[in-house]
Protein backbone atom coordinates (compact mmCIF):
# COMPACT_ATOMS: atom_id res chain seq x y z
CA UNK A 1 0.00 0.00 0.00
CA UNK A 2 0.92 3.13 -1.05
CA UNK A 3 2.23 5.39 2.29
CA UNK A 4 -0.33 8.24 1.65
CA UNK A 5 -3.40 5.47 1.92
CA UNK A 6 -1.41 3.70 4.97
CA UNK A 7 -1.73 7.48 6.74
CA UNK A 8 -5.33 7.80 5.24
CA UNK A 9 -6.24 4.19 7.06
CA UNK A 10 -4.24 4.98 10.04
CA UNK A 11 -6.52 8.52 10.18
CA UNK A 12 -9.47 7.31 9.53
CA UNK A 13 -9.25 4.41 12.36
CA UNK A 14 -8.13 6.51 14.93
CA UNK A 15 -11.49 8.72 14.03
CA UNK A 16 -13.79 5.55 14.57
CA UNK A 17 -11.94 4.87 17.89
CA UNK A 18 -12.79 8.26 18.76
CA UNK A 19 -16.09 8.02 18.00
CA UNK A 20 -16.14 5.00 19.91
CA UNK A 21 -15.28 6.50 22.73
CA UNK A 22 -17.69 9.54 22.44
CA UNK A 23 -20.39 7.01 21.98
CA UNK A 24 -19.51 4.18 25.29
CA UNK A 25 -19.01 7.03 27.59
CA UNK A 26 -22.66 9.02 26.18
CA UNK A 27 -24.10 5.54 26.68
CA UNK A 28 -22.79 4.69 29.88
CA UNK A 29 -23.76 8.46 31.73
CA UNK A 30 -27.29 7.41 31.33
CA UNK A 31 -29.38 6.60 33.75
CA UNK A 32 -29.61 8.49 37.60
CA UNK A 33 -25.87 10.07 38.75
CA UNK A 34 -23.91 8.39 41.33
CA UNK A 35 -22.83 10.21 44.88
CA UNK A 36 -20.04 12.49 44.20
CA UNK A 37 -18.25 10.80 47.23
CA UNK A 38 -18.66 7.91 45.40
CA UNK A 39 -17.06 8.49 42.19
CA UNK A 40 -14.76 11.05 43.52
CA UNK A 41 -11.85 8.45 44.40
CA UNK A 42 -12.31 6.57 41.00
CA UNK A 43 -11.85 9.39 39.09
CA UNK A 44 -8.77 10.44 40.87
CA UNK A 45 -7.67 6.84 40.60
CA UNK A 46 -8.53 6.95 36.58
CA UNK A 47 -6.46 10.40 36.34
CA UNK A 48 -2.99 8.71 38.34
CA UNK A 49 -3.05 6.38 36.13
CA UNK A 50 -3.16 8.78 32.89
CA UNK A 51 -0.38 11.41 34.25
CA UNK A 52 1.89 8.08 35.00
CA UNK A 53 1.33 6.37 31.89
CA UNK A 54 1.60 9.45 29.63
CA UNK A 55 4.64 10.80 31.13
CA UNK A 56 6.43 7.33 30.81
CA UNK A 57 5.30 7.32 26.81
CA UNK A 58 6.57 11.06 26.27
CA UNK A 59 9.97 10.18 28.45
CA UNK A 60 10.08 7.30 26.27
CA UNK A 61 9.23 9.23 23.00
CA UNK A 62 11.79 12.08 23.33
CA UNK A 63 14.30 10.34 25.51
CA UNK A 64 14.70 6.97 23.19
CA UNK A 65 12.87 7.06 19.85
CA UNK A 66 14.09 10.66 19.43
CA UNK A 67 18.01 10.04 19.69
CA UNK A 68 17.22 7.30 16.53
CA UNK A 69 16.26 10.35 14.28
CA UNK A 70 18.41 10.95 11.07
CA UNK A 71 19.16 14.64 11.46
CA UNK A 72 22.93 13.40 12.45
CA UNK A 73 23.26 12.76 8.55
CA UNK A 74 22.45 16.79 7.62
CA UNK A 75 25.80 18.10 7.69
CA UNK A 76 26.52 21.50 6.10
CA UNK A 77 29.20 21.54 3.44
CA UNK A 78 30.94 25.06 1.97
CA UNK A 79 31.33 23.18 -1.66
CA UNK A 80 27.83 21.28 -1.70
CA UNK A 81 26.84 21.31 -4.98
CA UNK A 82 23.09 23.72 -5.21
CA UNK A 83 19.56 22.88 -6.22
CA UNK A 84 17.27 25.65 -6.23
CA UNK A 85 13.66 24.15 -5.70
CA UNK A 86 10.63 26.70 -5.50
CA UNK A 87 7.50 25.05 -4.25
CA UNK A 88 3.60 25.79 -5.03
CA UNK A 89 0.40 24.22 -4.58
CA UNK A 90 1.10 21.47 -5.19
CA UNK A 91 4.28 20.44 -6.82
CA UNK A 92 7.78 21.47 -6.62
CA UNK A 93 8.92 23.19 -9.25
CA UNK A 94 12.76 22.81 -11.25
CA UNK A 95 13.52 19.23 -9.19
CA UNK A 96 16.82 17.59 -10.38
CA UNK A 97 16.55 14.49 -12.14
CA UNK A 98 19.78 13.22 -10.82
CA UNK A 99 21.32 13.93 -7.50
CA UNK A 100 24.99 12.78 -7.07
CA UNK A 101 25.36 9.82 -4.87
CA UNK A 102 28.13 10.32 -2.25
CA UNK A 103 29.05 13.99 -2.26
CA UNK A 104 27.22 16.95 -0.33
CA UNK A 105 24.44 18.70 -2.19
CA UNK A 106 22.15 21.60 -0.45
CA UNK A 107 18.07 21.74 -1.68
CA UNK A 108 17.74 25.61 -1.36
CA UNK A 109 13.76 26.11 -0.80
CA UNK A 110 11.47 28.51 -1.14
CA UNK A 111 8.15 28.70 -1.86
CA UNK A 112 5.35 31.56 -4.19
CA UNK A 113 2.39 31.09 -2.30
CA UNK A 114 1.60 29.04 0.72
CA UNK A 115 4.51 27.13 3.77
CA UNK A 116 5.18 23.70 2.76
CA UNK A 117 7.30 20.97 3.64
CA UNK A 118 10.19 19.26 1.35
CA UNK A 119 10.89 15.81 3.04
CA UNK A 120 13.30 13.37 1.44
CA UNK A 121 12.10 9.85 1.63
CA UNK A 122 14.71 7.39 0.73
CA UNK A 123 14.09 4.16 -1.23
CA UNK A 124 12.89 1.82 2.01
CA UNK A 125 10.17 5.41 2.91
CA UNK A 126 12.33 6.46 5.88
CA UNK A 127 12.70 9.70 5.66
CA UNK A 128 16.22 11.33 4.92
CA UNK A 129 15.27 14.67 5.89
CA UNK A 130 13.26 17.91 5.69
CA UNK A 131 12.86 22.10 5.39
CA UNK A 132 10.27 23.99 5.77
CA UNK A 133 9.26 26.10 2.52
CA UNK A 134 8.52 29.33 2.73
CA UNK A 135 7.43 32.89 0.69
CA UNK A 136 9.71 35.27 0.94
CA UNK A 137 12.94 33.12 2.64
CA UNK A 138 15.49 30.33 1.04
CA UNK A 139 15.70 27.38 3.52
CA UNK A 140 18.61 25.11 2.87
CA UNK A 141 18.72 21.73 3.39
CA UNK A 142 21.87 19.74 3.68
CA UNK A 143 22.17 16.04 2.77
CA UNK A 144 24.57 13.63 1.35
CA UNK A 145 23.01 10.88 0.18
CA UNK A 146 25.16 7.16 1.28
CA UNK A 147 22.52 5.46 -0.61
CA UNK A 148 21.83 4.91 -4.53
CA UNK A 149 18.06 4.47 -6.14
CA UNK A 150 14.86 6.69 -6.69
CA UNK A 151 14.40 9.24 -3.77
CA UNK A 152 10.82 10.63 -3.49
CA UNK A 153 9.92 14.58 -2.09
CA UNK A 154 6.76 14.67 -0.40
CA UNK A 155 5.26 17.77 1.27
CA UNK A 156 5.14 17.86 5.29
CA UNK A 157 3.15 21.24 5.51
CA UNK A 158 -0.76 21.21 5.24
CA UNK A 159 -0.61 23.56 2.05
CA UNK A 160 -4.67 22.95 0.92
CA UNK A 161 -6.96 20.74 -0.41
CA UNK A 162 -4.16 18.56 -2.45
CA UNK A 163 -1.93 18.47 -0.27
CA UNK A 164 -1.76 14.84 0.40
CA UNK A 165 -0.75 14.52 -3.39
CA UNK A 166 2.13 17.57 -3.19
CA UNK A 167 5.58 15.12 -4.42
CA UNK A 168 8.18 14.90 -6.46
CA UNK A 169 11.10 12.89 -7.03
CA UNK A 170 14.36 12.25 -7.92
CA UNK A 171 17.15 8.98 -8.70
CA UNK A 172 20.50 9.43 -7.07
CA UNK A 173 23.28 8.16 -8.80
CU1 LIG B 1 1.47 20.42 1.47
Amino acid sequence: MEIQGKILLTYGALVVLTLAVFVVVAASSRGAPEPYADVQPRGYRVRRVWFWSLLAVLVLAFGVWGRLTPYSKAEAAPDAISFPIVARQYAFENMPEVVPYGVPVVFKLTSIDVNHGFAIYDTQDRIVGQVQAMPGYANDLHVTFTEKGKYIVRCLEFCGINHAFMQGSFEVK
